[in-house]
Formats: C-alpha cells, sequence, structure tokens
C-alpha cells in the first residue's frame, strides 16, 4: 500500500458513502482518508470537510489541504427524488462529475472512481442477462446523467488518459444508512418496517423483480475495481456488475424465514413504472474476466445478515 495516497471520499454521508469510508479507512489508514459530504458527519474516526461539491474552490481548497490522491465521487440525487426534482438532479450528478474529472486532466489527482447504475438501461433494454453492451434508453433523469457520466469518463479516458473508473450498481441493500429516495430502497425499507411493525406496505408489485446486491459485496467491487492494474481495465463507461434478484413477494416469504407473521401488503406508486424500465437481471461476465468479480452473498445471507444487524 503506498502510504502516499490520499483518498477523498464525497458523499461519504450517503448509503454507499459511510461503508465505503469505513473500508478506505480501514485500507489506507484513517487519517489519510476524507469524509466529505454537504452535511456534518457523526463519524469522527478521522478528517472531514463539509463543502457543496458543486463549489469548485471549495473542492480545490479540500483537494490542496490535504495532498488528495484519489477521488470517489459518490454525491447524487437518486431516480425517484430525482424525477421531483430534474433540474437538481442532473445539475448535482452531472456538474459534480466534469468538476472531479477537470480536476484529473489537470493531474490535480491521479484517480477517481464514479459510480453508475442499472437505472441507464430502459424499457428497450433487453431484460434478462442484460449485457454489457447494449440498448440504454434511459426514461428517468437519474438515469439519464448516469448514461451521460458514462460517456464523459469514457471521453475524458480517451482524450486525457484520465483513470477514471465506474461501477452500474443495482439496487443496493445495507442497514448502516436509511433508505435514501431510491426506486429500489423498498427493499432497505421492508428490513426497518418487518422488524417495528411486522409488516410493510410496497410500493413496488409483488412480481416486480429488480437486480440488487448486498452492500458489503457492492463495497469488495469498487475496491477490486480500483485495485485492478490499469491494464487490465477494458470498459471506461461503467462495469455491469450482479449478485442476486428478487421480486417483493421473494424478499417478504426470505422475511418470514426470520419473521413467521411478517404481514406484506401492496400498494404500487409513481415508482412502478421506473422499476418496470429497469432490467431483471444483469450479465457481468466482463467484469469476471477483466478483475475477477465473483459476489459473495445469497439472497438468503443478505436477509439473515440485515435482520441480525438491524436487531443489534
Ligand atoms: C435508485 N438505488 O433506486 C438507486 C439505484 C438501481 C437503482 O441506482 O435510484
Amino acid at each position: 500500500m503506498n502510504n502516499k495516497e490520499v483518498v477523498l471520499v464525497i458523499g461519504s454521508g450517503g448509503q454507499i458513502g459511510i461503508e465505503l469510508l469505513a473500508a478506505l479507512r480501514n485500507m489506507y489508514g484513517n487519517d489519510h482518508v476524507i469524509g466529505a459530504d454537504i452535511r456534518p458527519s457523526q463519524e469522527v474516526n478521522g478528517p472531514s470537510e463539509v463543502f457543496d461539491v458543486l463549489n469548485n474552490s471549495q473542492l480545490m481548497a479540500v483537494v490542496r489541504k490535504y495532498n488528495v490522491t484519489q477521488i470517489y465521487l459518490l454525491a447524487a440525487m437518486l431516480s425517484a427524488t430525482g424525477e421531483k426534482f430534474p433540474d437538481r438532479a442532473w445539475g448535482l450528478n452531472m456538474n459534480s462529475l466534469i468538476q472531479v474529472l477537470d480536476l484529473a486532466k489537470e493531474k490535480h489527482i491521479y484517480k477517481v472512481y464514479w459510480p453508475s447504475s442499472i437505472a441507464v438501461f430502459g424499457p428497450t433494454t433487453p431484460r434478462n442477462q442484460t449485457p454489457q453492451h447494449t440498448i440504454t434508453e434511459p426514461t428517468t433523469v437519474y438515469g439519464i446523467s448516469k448514461l451521460a457520466g458514462e460517456h464523459w469518463c469514457n471521453w475524458y479516458h480517451a482524450k486525457y488518459g484520465v483513470d477514471v473508473r465506474s461501477l452500474r450498481y443495482p439496487g443496493l441493500i445495507s442497514y448502516t444508512a436509511p433508505p435514501g429516495g431510491g426506486t429500489t430502497d423498498y427493499a432497505v425499507d421492508i428490513f426497518h418496517k418487518a422488524l417495528s411493525q411486522n409488516a410493510y406496505t410496497s410500493f413496488l408489485s409483488a412480481g416486480t423483480r429488480l437486480p440488487m446486491m448486498y452492500m458489503p459485496d457492492a463495497i469488495r467491487a469498487t475496491i477490486m475495481l480500483m485495485q485492478a492494474p490499469a491494464q487490465n481495465i477494458t470498459i471506461h463507461t461503467s462495469y455491469n456488475i450482479a449478485s442476486f434478484s428478487f421480486t417483493p413477494s421473494e424478499i417478504a416469504h426470505e422475511i418470514r424465514q426470520h419473521i413467521p407473521d411478517f404481514q406484506m401488503s401492496y400498494e404500487p406508486d409513481f415508482r412502478q413504472q421506473i422499476a418496470d424500465s429497469w432490467p431483471q437481471d444483469i450479465n457481468d461476465e466482463q467484469a469476471r474476466a477483466d478483475w475477477g468479480w465473483v459476489p459473495e452473498y445469497s439472497l438468503q445471507a443478505m436477509v439473515s445478515d440485515m435482520i441480525k444487524n438491524l436487531k443489534q
């Protein structure tokens, strides 16, 4: 491990950021990883900054203050919220990325991680075993911004040699952060409600199958990608990665193995249309071939771990 590495995690207070910050602090040492978010953080294991990633002078000041070498840019507005505030979603998701890519182009930093999403796919994309290269006609502002961002990453790599890497995360499930305005976040909220109320009303219909992943697998995939030798990276837009897919009725069945009298009901809302535009399962053979991706958690293991940790 190069002890001159200084990693800045922008969006360290979010669903991915909380866990990625902890994993990176374990890898590089607490003082070599700076947490940054627009809201103050409760996390005090290492240096942290509060600033708006869209304020370029503040971003530059933080990069200079700590001699940052890598940036993980996680700040984003997710799919459901983005449909309510399209201008803000586009502005945050796009301008933050361009500013960070420019820092790499100008050699202030040398490596960037930026998350994409299965939201780049749309209703015309093949829904099963969705390939790495396929039709991408997203129908949400969030998906449009993630698709545009992927092509910006590819352009900065081709034109300026910027080492920016990206994963198309499926719906992510974790117990360390509350649901955050995502269409897949029913799969997080369901655990909180099952334990507190023994019941949950799903905003997606019973048979809505979506690609999902347990956060520990997503964090491990992120670090595997960023640690891979640059010559192994053949995808400079964003890699498909997959773990398991399930429907609300299937996860309800798994929860009942732990909470037998758990009651599930269904009241689909505007998010049903978003979910119906996304794939049901993803082909991730390119990630497996290029940098050895293999998921570790099964649906059953995820449910068991979520309930165990939320009970604590
Ligand atoms: C969302 N959790 O629901 C995010 C994710 C695939 C979905 O990008 O918006």
